[in-house]
């Protein structure tokens, strides 16, 4: 007879049940960026569903358009924006919040103030929204040492201060990936419960790679380095095979990609985006963290 276990994973590690593991190891933590990653579970989630649903909706002709009211959808980079927004502040332990969607950091109201400043890009990969391809939320936390009199300069930190980052990737399955700072760990949302499932325990990227991620259509902007590299990718000169491309166009799957298979992704500076497209405090800095 089949064991319930064989078929079913019985003892499920939470993606909440992991971050309390973790606090367990600092025991002077009260608990904040648990709290706060949870709020931040909860937008993903929305997220999620909201993605899924987008797809739904405008092939039954819901959504996209100007309804009878003069009312303009909202799309959906806006409203994830939105829900984190909400999400993080009414968690109630964030004082910055640093998000692609808004031109300014949004100072959180000081009776709803905690230590945590956290920069995001809520909807990532936006040009892949309406043909439902993989797009993502990353996000990078930092502590801020006084909340009460926080300055927009002491959110520009360097990035190797960061104390957490993370992103979820809404693909054919829904997978976050974590680091607190103590490994990397992935987690899969399972619908049938609404909870992130950990799936992916400690990933390490292996040491080398079949594949290199750029957009080849930039290579008449880029410099010889650069160039020369990719060629080199194609034409190696080492006796070795050539490397595959892969080029999704969402860095959140790029990168995700790049994590479990191993090879490398680039987005290059060159001369229409001379200091590289990719944004330093939301994109660059919350995935290198991931990375090392
Ligand atoms: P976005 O924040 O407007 O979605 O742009 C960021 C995205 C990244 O996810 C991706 O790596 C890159 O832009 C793709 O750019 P391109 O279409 O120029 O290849
Ligand atoms: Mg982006």
């Amino acid at each position: 007879m089949d064991h319930a276990a064989d078929t079913f994973r019985t003892d499920l590690m939470t993606i909440t049940r992991h971050v309390l593991n973790e606090q367990s190891r600092h025991p002077e933590s009260r608990g904040d960026l648990t709290i706060l990653l949870s709020h931040i579970v909860l937008g993903c989630k929305f997220v999620a569903s909201a993605v899924n649903k987008a797809g739904l909706a405008k092939l039954t002709g819901l959504a996209g358009e100007t309804n009878v009211q003069g009312e303009e959808q909202k799309k959906l980079d806006v409203l994830s924006n939105e829900v984190f927004v909400n999400a993080l502040v009414s968690s109630g332990r964030t004082c910055v919040l640093v998000s692609e969607e808004d031109e300014k950091a949004t100072f959180v109201d000081p009776k709803l103030r905690g230590k945590y400043c956290v920069c995001f890009d809520p909807l990532d990969g936006s040009s892949n929204i309406d043909c439902g391809v993989s797009i993502g939320t990353i996000f990078g936390i930092y502590m801020i040492k006084n909340q009460d009199t926080v300055t927009l300069e002491e959110v520009l930190q360097p990035g190797k201060d960061m104390i957490a980052a993370g992103y979820c990737m809404y693909g054919s399955s829904c997978t976050l990936v974590l680091s607190t700072g103590n490994g990397v760990n992935g987690f899969t949302l399972d619908p049938s419960l609404g909870e992130f499932i950990m799936t992916h325990p400690d990933i390490k990227i292996p040491p080398k790679g079949k594949i290199y991620s750029v957009n080849e259509g930039n290579a008449k902007n880029w410099d010889t380095p650069t160039a020369k590299y990719v060629e080199k990718c194609k034409y190696p000169t080492d006796g070795s095979s050539p490397k595959s491309l892969r080029y999704i166009g969402s860095m959140v799957a790029d990168v995700h990609r790049t994590l479990l298979y191993g090879g490398i992704f680039l987005y290059p500076a060159d001369k229409k985006s001379p200091s590289g497209k990719l944004r330093v405090m939301y994109e660059v800095f919350p995935m290198s963290f991931l990375m090392e």
